[in-house]
C-alpha cells in the first residue's frame, strides 16, 4: 500500500518518534506549525475519522489515552494544547492515513 504513515509504521520511512507501542505511534510533523506538532496515528491503516468501525472501539480509546502520554512528555499538558484531525477536502486532510495533530508549546489562535 503506497501510504506514507505506513511506511513511517514499518520502518520504512524515517520518523523523529516521542511515543510508540503495538498500536500506536506518535512522532513530530514534519511542517510544524507550533512549538509542539506531533502527529498520532493508529498503526492499523484507516483512511479518516470517517472509516472507524465500531471494531476500532478500543484502539481509538487508546489512540487518545496514549495522546494524554504524549501531551505530558511534550510538556503542554498544562497550560493546554490542541487536537486536530482534518477530514477530506474541505477539511485539507493531505494523507489518507488517520492522525491526530497534536499542537502547542504557545499561545493558540482560533481564526480561518
Ligand atoms: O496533515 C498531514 C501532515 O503530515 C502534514 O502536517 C505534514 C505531515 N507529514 C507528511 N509527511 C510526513 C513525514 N514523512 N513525516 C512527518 N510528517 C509528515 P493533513 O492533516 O493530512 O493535512
Amino acid at each position: 500500500m503506497d501510504c506514507i504513515f505506513c511506511k513511517i509504521v514499518n520502518g520504512e520511512l524515517p520518523s523523529k518518534k516521542v511515543y510508540e507501542d503495538e498500536h500506536v505511534v506518535a512522532f513530530h510533523d514534519i511542517n510544524p506549525i507550533a512549538p509542539v506538532h506531533v502527529l498520532m496515528i493508529p498503526k492499523k491503516h484507516i483512511t479518516s475519522l470517517l472509516a472507524i468501525e465500531p471494531e476500532d472501539k478500543e484502539l481509538i480509546g487508546h489512540l487518545h489515552l496514549s495522546l494524554q502520554k504524549v501531551a505530558e512528555t511534550m510538556e503542554v499538558k498544562d497550560p493546554g494544547f490542541r487536537v486536530i484531525t482534518n477530514i477530506g477536502k474541505h477539511g485539507q486532510q493531505t494523507v489518507f492515513h488517520l492522525h491526530y495533530h497534536l499542537i502547542g508549546g504557545k499561545q493558540l489562535e482560533w481564526t480561518m
